[in-house]
């Protein structure tokens, strides 16, 4: 059996971290069976970041190399009939969802004010009276830390916005008329694809990052299509 360790569930969403999503998304469109187990404090994990599996007690971390595991162990029927340039821009996409879009997300949920209100109630707003006090705004300096040594952080609101605008347009340009990322079927990296569009489109935080792809019916119904297929059992959060 697979267990997936990931954060709690939050927003409606099965993650708002797009990693872990990813993996579960993933694990269900390859057909693996898995059990979840959540956990709130990602310094329990191998390498201090979620998602991680577990597979007959060996942990294996990093949604990337947890898929090229998963594919390496089950098969990859999901990717099978894939050119070689297919697969080429399939490792373009999924470096461009994890590498770019995530710190431009990152910025817009911890850096931009507006969307820290909603991170803060949402990550942090069950902790006791205690560490409410000073959890949320001691994890908030660290994710700015980040930001600032990955770059991103020294940037404006609106530069942010104006980058992932651009990025979001590319995306919109490859995903095309097709209803999945590679063509008419779905691919291994449309668990990518999703979880970082559901993560923008599905999420309460209303930016004009959100309000950019929300003008793309292609991209909205790429993301309600993926959601009927994967996650008919959770309802659908509004876009
Ligand atoms: N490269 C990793 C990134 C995972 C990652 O950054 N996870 C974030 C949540 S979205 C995390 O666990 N952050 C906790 C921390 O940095 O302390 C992957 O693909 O799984």
């Amino acid at each position: 059996m697979i267990t997936l360790y990931q954060f709690y569930r939050a927003w409606g969403l099965p993650s708002a971290s797009p990693f872990c999503m990813k993996v579960e998304t993933y694990l269900r469109m390859a057909n693996l069976p898995y059990e979840t187990k959540f956990i709130n404090n990602p310094q329990q994990a191998p390498k201090g970041k979620l998602p991680y599996i577990q597979i007959d007690g060996v942990n294996y971390p990093d949604s990337e190399l947890i898929i090229d595991e998963l594919k390496k162990r089950y098969g990859d029927a999901l990717d099978e009939d894939l050119t070689e340039q297919q697969r080429a821009l399939a490792v373009l996409l999924d470096n461009t969802f994890c590498e770019r879009m995530y710190w431009i997300v990152v910025y817009m949920r911890w850096q931009n004010d507006a969307g820290w209100a909603v991170v803060k109630e949402g990550y942090f707003g069950k902790l006791p009276a205690i560490p409410k006090l000073f959890v949320p705004s001691m994890i908030r300096k660290k994710m700015l830390k980040a930001l600032y040594l990955q770059g991103n952080g020294r940037h404006s609101t609106e530069e942010i916005i104006g980058l992932g605008c651009k990025t979001m347009d590319a995306l919109a340009c490859i995903l095309g008329d097709k209803p999945y990322f590679l063509g008419d079927k779905p691919t291994s990296i449309d668990a990518t694809a999703f979880a970082f569009i559901a993560n923008m489109l599905m999420s309460p935080i209303n930016d004009a990052l959100k309000q950019h792809a929300l003008q793309f019916d292609t991209i909205k119904a790429y993301c309600s299509r993926m959601w009927d297929i994967y996650y008919a059992d959770f309802p659908k959060p509004a876009m």
